[in-house]
């Protein structure tokens, strides 16, 4: 059984569709199969869950989907794919499926690129790009070819690797499911996964059982694996229908200790851990810690790092960056706990370009356990998302008051604002409504381009003003899309202490902005964080702990974490930074 289609598979197909109509000339379609595709990514459920609830039906009812569309889509969940698809991936004889996911590019310019220089592929458009040829085209210049060189690069270095957030829900699903196998012990998913990395090439499955053929027949046949490549007495090897690889370990209970060191990593932190093995006369395998031929520790990870003289050490710090030293000297911080956020501070409505009303985003953050959130709409140069100007605002601080009222003690909704920060470091909502905010939060949405200088300028400028009180995803990158703006993050850092700005750890699984590396920097000097899911929809409040995630990578504790208190003492503090 082939297992259903992903929104993002789904829309993967529709927007090259897009292209083979582009490509061909049709008019309008184009255009339609866009808007579709951004309908089927951005949706709230998933499109198999919408065809179970209301049939075709529903799916025409999917904004941006018409009946044409809907009858596709019936055909995807079904065959993976569409006949008309089929038939017009044979005619068009570009590799629309390479071309497309390069950042900067899109339907009319791969025709145009097809057109003028006959460019069919990946290798074509690199060629070209390098050879200074597609500048030359009219109305492409320079700019656009360096992008393409830009999204290219990108490509290669993100190519095979899968964002944590949207991987791990699968990896969730398979372990619980190994879990029900009668004789299966303990099931957990090592390697880059268990150290909370942001991207993931593979998944290294490690599971303790009696009877490993018993494991591995059964995990062969879950819906998720699309091909197995290798099996042997107590491994296997698959790829997932997601596109990423998994193997399966089946180990014996004593050697599970050990098994999980080793394949938790990192490497060189591994390395690291041998060393100081072989100084004390050991040697650390998979199999366990030996001294000769005699086991002394296996059986669990504990076991291990106390024969070796160090303190359990979190799988989030496992890089050989200092956690050996500090396990050694007992000097490792304590982490901030996973599900220990108290209230999201960043969260979209249909004010804007969020999908669902503010009770809508109340209702469900108070499903994810959450006590209170803060509603953050854009400002109003975002005019793309319909951003809020300082009427509208004020309009949607009375709908704010309405709900609170009705939620009582149980919720509470913040008012808040995610305010762009113009090119000179000016606001765009005026101080008056600023001062009417509960929380202010400030970003930077255009101009990414500017030198270093100009950007660290221009954003410490926005934070001087003494309304301001957080700063939004600080260097806006998106994994695996976008390059960080440039920005000395470190003069920025040592801003928002003086003035009294937080620093957003922004959990959104493409984002994860402030990295690993700022929060230590940031923890480092005192400057204060708030993980927030930058939620657009409901089921966006799940992506919380990828942010906690971080700030554990970061070092950080739980009192470097505002929203980790209570709404009152929440707020009390995140003004008290202004001294
Ligand atoms: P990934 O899959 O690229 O996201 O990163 P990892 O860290 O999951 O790496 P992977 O899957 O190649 O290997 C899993 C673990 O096995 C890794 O975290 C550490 C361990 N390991 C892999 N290769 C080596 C190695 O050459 N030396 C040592 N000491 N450990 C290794
Ligand atoms: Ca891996
Ligand atoms: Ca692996
Ligand atoms: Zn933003």
């Amino acid at each position: 059984m082939k297992s259903v289609p992903s929104n993002a598979e789904i829309a993967r197909l529709l927007s090259n569709m897009a292209v083979f109509y582009e490509m061909e000339g049709v008019q309008f379609k184009p255009r339609a199969y866009e808007r579709a595709a951004e309908a089927v990514e951005t949706l709230d459920e998933t499109v198999a869950d919408v065809f179970a609830r209301g049939g075709r039906k529903a799916l025409d009812g999917i904004p941006g989907v018409g009946p044409g569309i809907a009858a596709h889509l019936e055909e995807i969940l079904t065959t993976g794919t569409f006949e008309e698809y089929k038939r017009m991936r044979k005619r068009v004889p570009v590799a629309v499926e390479e071309l497309n996911p390069v950042e900067g590019i899109g339907p009319k310019m791969i025709k145009v690129l097809y057109q003028q220089l006959r460019i069919k592929n990946l290798k074509d458009l690199e060629a070209a790009a390098r050879a200074g040829k597609i500048k030359k085209i009219p109305h492409f210049g320079a700019k656009s070819e360096e992008r393409i060189l830009k999204g290219i690069e990108f490509l290669k270095k993100s190519k095979g690797r899968f964002l944590l957030g949207n991987i791990q829900p699968t990896v969730r699903d398979m372990e619980e499911r190994l879990r029900k196998i009668p004789g299966v012990g303990q099931v957990t998913t090592a390697g880059s996964y268990r150290r909370w990395q942001e991207t993931v090439g593979d998944i290294d499955i490690l599971v303790t059982a009696k009877d490993p053929k018993r494991v591995m027949d059964a995990f062969v046949k879950f819906p998720e694996v699309e091909h197995v490549f290798g099996r042997g007495p107590t491994k296997v090897n698959v790829r997932l229908r997601q596109g990423i690889d998994a193997d399966i370990r089946v180990l014996k209970p004593n050697e599970y200790g050990s098994a999980l060191q080793y394949f938790t990593g990192d490497k060189m932190h591994n390395i690291e851990t041998r060393k100081i093995a072989i100084k004390k006369g050991y040697k650390l395998s998979e199999y366990g810690l030996f001294s000769g031929k005699k086991l002394i520790a296996g059986k669990t990870e504990e076991e291990v790092y106390k024969k070796l003289g160090l303190d359990w050490i979190p799988p989030e710090l496992r890089t050989a960056s200092g956690e050996i030293e500090a396990a050694r000297s007992d000097q490792l911080p304590n982490l901030v706990e996973y599900g220990s956020i108290r209230g999201d501070c960043q969260v979209q409505t249909s004010w804007t370009d969020g999908s669902h009303s503010i009770e809508d985003m109340a209702k469900a953050a108070m499903s994810h356990g959450l006590e209170y959130m803060v509603v953050t709409d854009h400002t109003r140069a975002l005019a793309m998302t319909g951003g809020l100007d300082e009427k509208k605002l004020a309009q949607q601080g009375k709908e704010i008051n309405a709900l609170n009222k009705k939620l009582g003690k149980r919720f509470r909704i913040l008012k808040g604002a995610e305010i762009n920060i113009l090119k000179d470091g000016t606001l765009d909502i005026s101080d008056g409504m600023l001062k009417k905010l509960d929380a202010v939060a400030v970003s930077v949405h255009s101009h990414f381009g500017m030198s270093e200088a100009e950007m660290t300028g221009r954003i410490i400028r926005a934070i001087k003003n003494p309304l301001v009180n957080i700063l939004f995803h600080p260097t806006g990158r998106l994994i695996g899309k976008r390059e960080p703006y440039q920005v000395d993050i470190l003069k920025v850092l040592r801003a928002a202490k003086e003035y009294g700005v937080a620093m957003e750890v922004n959990a959104f699984p493409e984002r994860l902005d402030l990295r690993d590396a700022h929060i230590r920097d940031a923890v480092k000097l005192g400057v204060k964080l708030v993980v927030d899911s930058d939620a657009h929809a409901p089921h966006h409040f799940q992506y919380l702990d990828l942010g906690v995630a971080q700030v554990r990578r970061g070092w950080g504790s739980k009192s470097d974490v505002l929203n980790t208190k209570a709404v009152d003492d929440f707020l009390k503090s995140l003004k008290g930074l202004k001294r």
